[in-house]
């Protein structure tokens, strides 16, 4: 027996003597699919051949050499991500992604530019998500976008939207499952708005023209995503949480909550539960904020434990679509991808292995000293070994052996870029 099965025996028993089957944990991990962002390859940077400025209020930092700089490229640094990865995943892909050799406008998109994509995903057996691209583009230069003023501007972005739907439509049409397709817009104020309301109406309406065809959800779903403020529109942000959380629930669309969108105390795991009695499903947008909606690596910390035990606990996998949202372009890339993606496994697999029945009954007895002394033990059970172990059985390296693939990737593939 090898080392990592004699310690996984070993955490099974010490799990089982909580209540806990690690066996069936891993059997029910396998089964969550993670939303592989494909921004995160590239620094959003797309492949429109377009030299605008990523604007948007949006900022990504640093400068680490070897990124993909073609659709090529960028699915060979994904699949090598995803072999690093345990399970099977799912590729998120901005419009700006588009894989066309002439230039195409954004609200002439259809689903034969990003028939490459489909084809890719295909072949690794994979689902793909998508999202319109309403930032890095000359119409999006003064922070409008869907509530322009101007009719023509607001137009175009509608027609946007509605391509962008056409294609999620048609991923999740070719690969058996369904697309969701996530509208995020920028815009917002650098300074105090006289008139939100105005904003806020126009926001409505093009939605609602946006939304305007029903499309099967079994091929795709759509999701509205809010936040507090972006760089240099800090005062006002037209779709903001509250917006869209209203809209969601009257339309029956799925809320996004991204985790850098609140205020810096606020975190989205108490919100799961206040909004699922009134939708269907939600999208996270898992990423990690620091100072700001700084978009660094996902990380093994409280808030993702928090944002997983919710997850879990309420029994919300089924229903929830777990997306990835950070940039960080001063690391590896694929580094950064395969550190989020496992750590959000992660975190999941921590959360099932929690004894929930038992600290519930604690909590309905009144006992909140066993309460907390049990949340405090389970923070030192060796989940490590059962991690290690999952990662073994999926044929994936185990602990940072992952590390030595990517520092190889980097000398053969990267570093000729
Ligand atoms: C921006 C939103 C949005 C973007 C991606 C690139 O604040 O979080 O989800 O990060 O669309
Ligand atoms: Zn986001």
């Amino acid at each position: 027996m090898s080392q990592i099965d004699n310690a996984y025996k070993l955490a099974k028993e010490q799990y089982a003597a909580f209540g806990v089957d690690t066996d069936a944990v891993l059997k029910k991990l396998e089964s969550v699919a993670i939303s592989l962002h494909c921004w995160q390859g590239d620094d959003v940077c797309g492949f429109e051949s377009k030299a605008d400025a990523i604007g948007g209020g949006l900022a990504v930092t640093g400068n680490y050499p070897g990124k993909a700089r073609t659709p090529d490229e960028l699915r060979a640094d994904a699949e090598k991500a995803f072999s690093l990865i345990p399970g099977k995943h799912r590729f998120n892909l901005h419009a700006c992604y588009i894989d066309t050799d002439k230039k195409v406008e954004r609200n002439q998109i259809a689903p034969e530019h990003f028939q490459t994509w489909i084809d890719w995903a295909k072949g690794l057996q994979i689902g793909l998500d998508f999202n319109p691209t309403f930032f890095a583009h000359p119409k999006a230069a003064d922070g409008l976008t869907l509530t322009h003023p101007d009719e023509g501007i607001r137009n175009f972005w509608i027609e946007h939207g509605i391509a962008c739907r056409e294609i999620g439509a048609a991923f999740g049409k070719a690969l058996g499952s369904a697309t969701v397709t996530n509208v995020w817009i920028p815009d917002g104020m650098k300074d105090t708005p006289a008139n939100r309301k105005y904003f806020r109406e126009l926001l409505v309406n093009s939605l609602d023209k946006i939304f305007a065809k029903e499309i099967d959800t079994k091929y795709h779903l759509d999701a509205i995503e809010g936040k507090l403020f972006g760089m240099g529109l800090e005062s006002f942000t037209v779709g903001s949480h509250e917006f869209y959380l209203a809209y969601a629930v009257k339309h029956n669309k799925l809320v996004t909550l991204d985790s850098g969108h609140y205020h810096p105390t606020e975190t989205i795991a108490d919100k799961i539960t206040s909004i699922f009695p009134f939708v269907d499903e939600i999208l996270l947008h898992v990423s990690r904020g620091v100072r700001w909606d700084s978009d660094h690596v996902v990380i093994l910390n409280d808030d993702l434990q928090a944002i997983a035990q919710e997850l879990v606990r309420g029994n919300y996998l089924g229903r929830t679509h777990i997306g990835l949202d950070f940039f960080d372009a001063s690391i590896n890339r694929l580094a950064a991808w395969t550190i989020g993606t496992r750590n959000m496994i992660k975190a999941l697999m921590l959360a099932m292995l929690e004894p929930y029945k038992k600290l519930c009954d604690y909590e309905m007895s009144g006992d909140y000293t066993s309460r907390l002394a049990l949340m405090e033990e389970l923070k030192t059970l060796p989940y490590a070994a059962v991690w290690d172990y999952y990662c073994q059985t999926k044929n994936v390296p185990v602990g940072i052996a992952w590390l030595d693939e990517v520092k190889k990737y980097e000398k053969e593939v990267l570093s000729k870029r």
